[in-house]
């Protein structure tokens, strides 16, 4: 029997606003599944998301949802955090959300490691506004504020989130449905602040002008660039040169912030 997305979506809420051919709507499918796969209850979740095409998801989804400002998701979903630790919160953004305009958010609550679940939506440009570069975008790629090529380096978002502390970090693509699902539904069970970084495909801004014939070029590009961990670790950085891993990359165990600061400034429940 086909899956039913429908009990978690809100359905006044479609058709949604994204481009055909975008992979935003294959993540959404993979997020619910990630989370039908927990059993929680749909109380007990919330959603924040910044602004931008893939922060539009939470406004789709039929648990506790905030659609934020740009950038700012990791701090919303901080103050929630912090008022209720029993929820279950999740903040996603594009990459311009997450890694330029919401940069200090991202690396602050990596380095807190607070209890949240954060979702990268990586299609390597700003696609809400018009094709602008972010931090993600490969260096010589065009986009509309790189005419002749992107000049700057990128960011790493997996590196990025490592170096500044956070606990468990994971990167799948779009293309890879299952995988997606595994590991948004691992990183949604550890216990610390856990990054997801989601592969995605923006034909519209970025492929059409970057020898992406088709949206589906691009999911074959995904398809043949990502490799397994398992994989990779018995590959040379010869064989990986042009290629990504996906997997669980980092997972460690650590104080959780809400723990630290109530054992810390004697806020114990029952004290
Ligand atoms: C403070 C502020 N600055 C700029 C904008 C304009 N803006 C809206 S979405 C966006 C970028 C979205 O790109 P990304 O976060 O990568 O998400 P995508 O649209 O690619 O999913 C920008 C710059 C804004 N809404 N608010
Ligand atoms: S502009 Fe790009 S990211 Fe936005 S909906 Fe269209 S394809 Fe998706």
């Amino acid at each position: 029997m086909a899956y039913d997305y429908s009990r978690y979506l809100r359905n006044e809420k479609l058709p949604h606003i994204w481009c055909p051919g975008c992979t935003y709507g294959i993540v959404l499918k993979s997020f619910i599944r990630a989370i039908d796969g927990l059993g929680w209850d749909k109380n007990d979740i919330v959603v924040a998301s910044g602004i931008g095409c893939c922060s539009r998801l939470p406004g789709y989804v039929d648990f506790n949802t905030l659609h934020t400002t740009h950038g700012r998701s990791i701090a919303f979903a901080t103050g929630v955090k912090i008022a209720n630790p029993d929820l279950k919160v999740i903040a996603l953004g594009g990459d311009g959300d997450m890694t330029a305009i919401g940069g200090n958010h991202f690396i602050h609550a990596c380095r807190r490691n607070i209890d949240i679940t954060v979702l990268v939506f990586n299609n390597n440009i700003y696609g809400m506004t018009g094709a602008q570069y972010s931090p993600t975008t490969p260096k010589g790629a065009w986009a509309t504020t790189a005419p002749y090529g992107m000049p700057e380096n990128n960011f790493d978002v997996v590196n990025l989130a490592i170096g500044a502390g956070a606990t468990f970090v994971a990167r799948t693509t779009a293309y890879h449905t299952t995988h997606c699902e595994k590991m948004i539904k691992e990183a949604l069970q550890h216990k610390g602040l856990s990054v997801v970084e989601i592969i995605n495909a923006c034909p519209t801004g970025f492929g059409r002008k970057n020898k992406f014939k088709t949206p589906t070029s691009m999911l074959l590009w995904m398809k043949d660039k990502a490799v397994q961990k398992a994989k990779a670790d018995r590959m040379s950085s010869e064989e990986l040169a042009d290629k990504f891993v996906i997997g669980v990359l980092h997972k460690e165990e650590k104080p959780e912030f809400i723990e630290s600061y109530d054992s810390t400034v004697g806020l114990k429940k029952g004290e």
